[in-house]
């Protein structure tokens, strides 16, 4: 059944709407991915040529998401499908549900987003999804009864202890520690900092002291200042997590012209291309990040594979993501792209993006 006659009927009252098995109605409060679902994918369906998808991220001008919007473009391409690229100038909280509305008044049949807050664009991704489109998030997850399948880019186990695993090696294994994040809600943010935390708990970070977390509002010029802030207030501060792209290249920034420079370490998650002057002068030693292009480019087939009916973001449904190979979906509608990498002086020169 259409997801709009579904609708519409549910709206005249003609069927109760849990005869809708196939759809992922959640006005019932229930999560998308139910048995149900399982039971209206069709693996073998083909892709549907033409589908409209818009690409949503936090926000445009940051570089992580213009790399993640290419591989979303070459998706596209691969998939025929036309892709829309749109999005907030900022990345607060309700930024994107203007962009989320439009896509719906647009008669889109999937949107790809990475979510500023779990919750404040819930009821427009929901609203969204009774029309009809298919909502992939990607990056930054948005909740699980808002959107049908998470694109995550690896687990926050894979990812935050690693950046404690980096920062530790930096400052010789003691010393105070700071966070510099992005905005307060970001779901992905959220996630990684407290499996710092749990991390930092243990025996062998006894001597690691986490004194401070700042939000640089994954802002430029907020993020530099903040990174000032923070080696004011801790006169004793060894080392900075800022596990953003934007936070990491700012407070390298800082810190590379600054007196703390190859006194005070670095790691975080940034992209090579901006952060490679700073390995090279010696700021940095060493920091981690997936494709952002490989993320954007699953994300993007998911989305087309839903638009399709191949999945509906039941767990272990599997689908073809082109050039990435076979994916299948895990728990809570969850599909991970992969392990980070770590860039150092030694590999840094092999990256673009
Ligand atoms: C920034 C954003 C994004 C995050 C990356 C690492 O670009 O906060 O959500 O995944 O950094």
């Amino acid at each position: 059944m259409n997801a709009r006659l579904a609708l519409a009927l549910v709206v005249s009252g003609a069927v109760a709407l849990t005869a809708c098995g196939g759809t992922t109605k959640d006005s019932a409060g229930q999560q998308a991915n139910t048995a149900a679902n399982t039971a209206a994918a069709d693996p073998n369906a083909p892709i549907k040529e033409g589908l409209k998808i818009t690409f949503l991220p936090k926000q445009v001008n940051n570089p992580y998401f213009t790399v993640a919007q290419k591989g979303a473009e070459q998706a596209g391409t691969a998939t025929k499908a036309e892709v829309k690229a749109t999005g907030p100038s900022d990345a607060a909280a309700s930024s994107q549900v203007t962009y989320i509305n439009t896509a719906a008044q647009q008669r889109q049949n999937a949107l790809v987003i990475s979510a500023n807050d779990a919750n404040a664009v819930a009821p427009a991704l929901k609203s969204a999804r009774q029309q009809g489109l298919k909502v992939v998030t990607f990056d930054s997850d948005a909740a699980p009864d808002a959107r049908d399948v998470f694109v995550n880019q690896a687990t926050p186990q894979d990812i935050a202890v690693g950046q404690v695993k980096l920062i530790a090696e930096a400052i010789g294994g003691s010393g105070e520690i700071a966070i510099l994040s992005a905005t307060p809600n970001a779901t992905n943010q959220n996630a990684w900092i407290e499996t710092m935390k749990t991390e930092l708990a243990k025996p062998e970070y006894a001597k690691v002291e986490l004194v401070d977390t700042a939000y640089g509002n994954d802002d430029d010029q907020t993020s530099f200042q903040k990174t000032q802030g923070l080696l004011q207030a801790h006169p004793n501060l060894k080392g900075i997590i800022s596990p953003t792209t934007v936070g990491v290249a700012a407070a390298a920034r800082y810190l590379s012209s600054s007196e703390y420079k190859g006194k005070v370490a670095l790691t975080g998650l940034g992209t090579p291309n901006q952060m490679r002057k700073f390995v090279q002068d010696g700021t940095v030693g060493s920091f981690a990040l997936w494709d952002p292009s490989k993320l954007g480019y699953l994300a993007t087939y998911a989305a087309a594979a839903l638009a399709s009916g191949q999945i509906t973001g039941a767990q272990g449904e599997k689908f073809k993501a082109g050039e990435l190979g076979e994916y299948t979906i895990g728990a809570k509608g969850e599909v991970v792209l992969g392990p980070p990498t770590v860039f150092t002086r030694d590999n840094i020169e092999k990256f673009d993006f």
